[in-house]
């Protein structure tokens, strides 16, 4: 069920309680600033999601609100995690849901990054 990228951060979502440890997940790097794993049900051969630690539901509260090394942290371990997956030389995607029509379903955000396979125009 999509979300609407205006409701307030909800402390108890999936992602949030992943940041914290409560709930398991398939980590590949985690820095100051940004948490990433595979996604749990991948849609290409590489896919994995990359998270601030910060608490933000979209791209929309995290692009105004934010704060300068918030954001370069997140772009970078994004640039990171794509090279370390080796996903350099094929090239890769990297995809924001925002929102009801974007079909954001996990109300913090996250950076999905595929690879490993020619992607098409588009994806979704
Ligand atoms: P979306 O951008 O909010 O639509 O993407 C959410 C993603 O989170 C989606 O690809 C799910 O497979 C993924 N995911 C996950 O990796 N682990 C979980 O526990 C849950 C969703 I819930």
């Amino acid at each position: 069920m999509p979300i609407d990228p205006t409701q307030p951060y909800d402390d108890a979502n999936i992602f949030a309680r992943i940041l914290r440890g409560e709930l398991p997940s398939n980590k590949v790097y985690e820095d100051d600033w940004a948490f990433a794993f595979h996604d749990i049900a991948p849609q290409a051969p590489v896919h994995i999601l990359v998270i601030p630690r910060g608490a933000y539901v979209s791209w929309d509260d995290f692009s105004a609100q934010a704060s300068d090394p918030e954001i370069a942290g997140l772009a970078r371990a994004i640039g990171h995690v794509a090279r370390e997956a080796g996903l350099v030389e094929t090239g890769y995607r990297v995809l924001y849901n925002v929102g009801t029509h974007g079909g954001q379903e996990v109300p913090h955000l996250h950076a999905h990054i595929f690879g490993g396979r020619p992607l098409g125009r588009m994806i979704g």
